[in-house]
């Protein structure tokens, strides 16, 4: 490497170096570390083979064995999309345009929540860089495309080992024309729990710094100190702010008086005030009917005639294309939804279906002018075969229909999919009916709660509780003062994610607590800032080279999770350059396949043979390495 760096440098290439140029130029030693990366990669090919997927495959399908082609893209740069005028314009001209925009807008959401709410949000960032340019090219119009936060965060280098922010940068390198949002969970940031402020401001400015231009800022409890925190560290980065109101019960039901269209219209104001350039209405569950959404929609395009309105649902009962339609003649500006392959169920609606519907009214979405429409179509077939490499993760592989069961269970779409794949994971498919009932009765009893990311888990800790202990909702009403309750469940009534709407359940909540420490105003404000300069010392010194900002708000957000990263991939080297199919099953025996480390430089594999269990537990793996025989020794964990 050091030799590598000496005849790439300028100086020497011009002749110029003399006996001072090594003492001149210090960079010339900064070696890339992983230079052995094939050595590495060969490990991880060998631990696979040997040991299993190093990721844990919730059921037994395969991957499909075939990586799916992308459509072809034209030569040159992508059409200008509305980022142009979101660079030229500033976050208030786009909202503008948004408003003056003639049609509906539509927000791909492929790239994020549909694989979060399907596949586990297993999806890499290889299957999703190779059809970037297409859709750069090929859906020009787009309002925006989902491509990060929730828990694509965690979930990269937590099961997948690859870094969040290479994930955005690449992307962003891919698509300059279409604004990228991304899901903000207030002060969780893209975490499960309060972070310092400074932690939540730091995150907005590097993300922005990657690429970033649109924050859907919300909370799980709609409680607006948290919300106006996210808010104001998504502006003052310089971003779009999309604030949202978390959707749950029913507007057009009168007798649902607790989220009743006063409420969101006074939560509207609020975020208004706060200065947010789009709203968005957070349908998480998929609860919003048709007849809800004219009749939300409609009150809030009254109420802010010149805020852009965003709204997004999940298809859980199979009412999404017709809601989103509904709230498109209501005054919506922007719609999400995802590519046909991977919408609907607990994921978004389809996109190929709303460009459909929509053609040739006054909501013509753009898309369906000739030849969009089979551009739609070619996107989608590419993810049905990217699909299919993710087969192990896909919901569809227990769960065969939407149901529209959600409206009483009101589930969010994520969760729906993880209780569903938990229940069966455990054998006991029949239980999750009555995880779900026992999800509505755990909401009753902590008040009818707004349910996503952390709230959520709060209500499913609660109702796993109540089926595992076969309690009803008056048993654990009757012994609150006695039952050990979930963590999750004590936390939140300690006020450790905030104050829902209309207080906290009493007695409940006294009884459960009785002297527990209670939060008192918003969970982060108690919180020291982070030292971000000595946390920045620790990791140099652990990792022999300071961080890049990147890696320490890593490291910030997820201090286990981020170590776990970087001892994972300094012992098996850039997986995230390997095939699907090979990542998660390794290559079968004579199976020659090929790697691109970098452009240009490209590793030929094949597997030759696996060797018996030897005294010490271990097996011999052979491989054939650019025409050169190699062998790892690899312990045998089966
Ligand atoms: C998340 O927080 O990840 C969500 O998708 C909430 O809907
Ligand atoms: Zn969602």
């Amino acid at each position: 490497p050091f030799l590598q760096n000496v005849l790439a440098h300028p100086q020497f290439l011009a002749g110029a170096a003399d006996t001072q140029f090594i003492d001149e130029n210090p960079e010339l030693f900064h070696l890339r570390p992983g230079q052995n990366r094939a050595q590495k990669l060969l490990h991880y090919l060998g631990h696979v083979m040997v040991n299993g997927p190093s990721t844990p495959l919730p059921v037994k399908a395969k991957a499909a064995l075939v990586e799916p082609n992308p459509p072809a893209v034209p030569m040159g740069d992508p059409p200008e999309g509305l980022r142009a005028v979101l660079q030229r314009e500033g976050p208030g001209g786009f909202a503008r345009a948004l408003r003056r925009h003639r049609g509906l807008l539509l927000t791909d959401t492929t790239f994020r929540d549909a694989h979060q709410s399907l596949l586990a949000t297993r999806v890499r960032t290889r299957d999703l860089a190779r059809v970037a340019p297409f859709v750069a090219h090929a859906l020009s119009p787009l309002c925006s495309m989902e491509t990060w936060g929730g828990a694509t965060f965690d979930v990269a280098m937590r099961f997948l080992h690859e870094c969040p922010w290479e994930r955005l940068r690449e992307l962003r390198r891919l698509v300059p024309n279409i604004p990228f949002q991304m899901l903000l969970r207030g002060a969780n940031a893209v975490g499960y729990t309060n972070y310092p402020d400074n932690v939540v401001h730091r995150f907005c400015e590097v993300a922005v710094a990657n690429g970033m231009d649109i924050f859907r800022v919300f909370d799980a409890l709609n409680y607006m100190p948290n919300l106006l925190l996210g808010v104001e560290a998504a502006g003052n980065a310089g971003a779009v702010v999309e604030a949202a109101l978390s959707y749950t019960g029913d507007v057009a039901n009168p007798s649902r008086t607790k989220y009743s269209l006063q409420y969101y219209l006074g939560l509207a104001r609020e975020l208004v005030t706060a200065g947010t350039h789009v709203l968005c209405i957070k349908d998480m569950a998929g609860l919003l009917t048709p007849a809800a959404a004219r009749l939300l929609v409609g009150a809030l395009r009254e109420q802010h005639p010149e805020v852009p309105l965003h709204v997004h649902t999940h298809d859980t009962a199979g009412a999404g294309v017709a809601s989103m339609l509904a709230a498109a003649q209501a005054g919506a500006d922007v719609v999400d939804v995802a590519v046909d392959a991977m919408s609907g169920m607990t994921s978004q609606p389809s996109m190929g279906a709303v460009v459909a519907c929509a053609r040739g009214t006054p909501l013509d979405t753009g898309h369906s002018r000739r030849p969009l429409p089979t551009r739609v179509f070619e996107y989608s077939e590419y993810w049905e075969a990217a699909r299919g490499l993710y087969a192990a993760f896909d919901c569809t592989a227990t769960m065969k229909s939407g149901n529209a069961d959600v409206y009483e269970n009101e589930i969010p779409g994520g969760q729906y999919t993880n209780l569903h794949f938990q229940a069966h994971a455990m054998g006991l498919g029949h239980k999750f009916k009555e995880v779900k009932k026992a999800y509505a009765e755990a909401n009753k009893l902590l008040g009818d709660l707004i349910k996503v990311t952390p709230s959520s888990k709060v209500v499913g800790d609660l109702a796993q509780f109540m089926v595992q202990n076969r309690l009803s909702r008056e048993e654990v009403e009757a012994r609150a003062d006695e039952l050990s309750f979930p963590v999750s469940v004590v936390e939140f009534l300690q006020g450790h994610i905030g104050v829902p709407p209309g207080g906290f359940p009493e007695p409940f909540r006294s009884r459960v607590l009785k002297d527990l420490p209670r939060v008192e105003g918003r969970p982060g404000a108690s919180l020291p800032p982070l030292d971000f300069e000595a946390l920045g010392r620790e990791l140099g010194a652990r990792h022999g080279a300071p961080p890049s900002p990147e890696e320490l708000l890593s490291a910030a957000l997820y201090p286990k999770v981020y170590d776990e990263f970087r001892t994972f991939t300094s012992t098996f080297g850039p997986v995230a350059c390997l095939g699907t199919r090979l990542f998660l099953e390794g290559p079968t025996i004579a199976e020659e396949f090929e790697v691109e480390l970098e452009r240009g430089k490209t590793l030929h594999i094949k597997a030759l043979a696996l060797g018996d269990l030897n005294a010490a537990g271990q097996r011999e793996v052979f491989f054939e390495l650019n025409g050169q025989l190699r062998s790892i020794l690899v312990r045998d964990t089966q």
